[in-house]
């Protein structure tokens, strides 16, 4: 039994967050996540204010009283307006992504929303520590999507002596050994995405699943660095593609940005294995079974727990 101040402070039965992932974390996935102990995260994604305001009320449904969050990516157009709705809802926690949130926090903190910023560096978790972020994930580059450039192994425990708010480490963990090791850098709850991707409740398409499932060690590639936002993907068509024109100086950045619009979609929805955008984790190669969620999330736990009470047999 693993108790943090982030179960706490969150109200969580474990300390576990499920990453907010576009047109994969709907109600359906946050709900199930929330209901076995996590805190389920809905992502408002690039949608308008309309769809946020339907996935919140239909994941208060089913979760009653738990808690649940909801993702704000900020680099969508409409961050503006779902950052109102999170409040006019009663949405109890929200996670931030894709940069600086300090323009919502004031606001957030008036509302009693507990902010909790995906963070790339020391820096900026300082910054949004000071401006009232009630934790932080600090997300390592081995991540699906958008990535920042340091590792979950360096980046956590720099972080963890950096602030006095907990900390959550995200990016690379899928089992209870990264939990445990997580702990151990510091953190006192982690993140997971890719591991909720093959979730038995995962609406996400079938072959999204499968190319996880099919996933080995060296099946992700990070494109996008050249547009200043690289992104972590499975290798396919699309990525040879985007990578191709990435390095062809002859393309414009806005004929790259058009080439890749759209196209998560087209994985996540479509199941579109040749022209989809497979945004996961490096961990991928790890994960050889669709669960419940509640299966993950204990299993997770009751290895950590294995892990770390077992960490003393080399210790003399
Ligand atoms: O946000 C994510 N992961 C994402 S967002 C996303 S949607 C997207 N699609 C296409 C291109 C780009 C994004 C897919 N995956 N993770 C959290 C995260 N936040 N990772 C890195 C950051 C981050 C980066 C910079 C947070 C703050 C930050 O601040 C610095 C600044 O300059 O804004």
């Amino acid at each position: 039994m693993i108790e943090t101040r982030v179960c706490k402070a969150f109200g969580l039965q474990y300390p576990i967050f499920q990453g907010g992932m576009a047109w994969v974390s709907d109600a359906a996935l946050a709900s199930a996540v929330s209901k076995a102990g996590g805190l389920g995260i809905i992502s408002a994604m690039n949608a308008d204010a309309d769809y946020l305001r339907g996935q919140i009320r239909a994941c208060k449904a089913e979760v009653g009283e738990l808690p649940f969050g909801v993702n704000i990516m900020l680099m969508s157009p409409h961050a503006d307006e779902v950052a109102q709705v999170v409040i006019d809802e009663g949405v109890p926690v929200v996670t931030t992504g894709a940069g600086l949130p300090s323009r919502y926090l004031p606001a957030w903190n008036a509302a009693g929303i507990k902010a909790v910023p995906v963070v790339p560096s020391v820096a900026i978790a300082r910054k949004v520590e000071q401006q009232g972020a009630a934790a932080v994930i600090a997300e390592g580059g081995e991540s699906g999507g958008h990535v920042g450039d340091l590792t979950t192994i360096v980046l956590v425990p720099q972080v963890a002596d950096a602030v006095d708010i907990p900390v959550l480490a995200a990016g690379g963990i899928a089992d209870g050994r990264g939990v445990a090791a997580a702990f151990m850098l510091g953190a006192e709850g982690v993140q997971c995405g890719t591991r909720f991707l093959t979730a038995v409740e995962c609406t996400v398409h079938p072959n999204y699943k499968k190319k996880i499932l099919a996933a080995g060690d060296i099946s992700t590639i990070t494109t996008g660095k050249r547009l200043g936002h690289p992104v972590r993907v499975l290798k396919n068509q699309f990525a040879r593609s985007f990578a191709a024109l990435e390095y062809d100086s002859s393309v414009s950045n806005e004929e790259i940005e058009r080439f890749g619009a759209g196209a998560l979609r087209k994985a996540a929805v479509e199941g579109d294995e040749k022209n989809g955008s497979f945004m996961a984790g490096q961990i991928a190669a790890m994960i050889h079974d669709e669960k419940t969620c509640r299966e993950i999330i204990t299993d997770l736990f009751a290895q950590a727990d294995e892990v770390l009470a077992g960490a003393a047999k080399w210790v003399r």
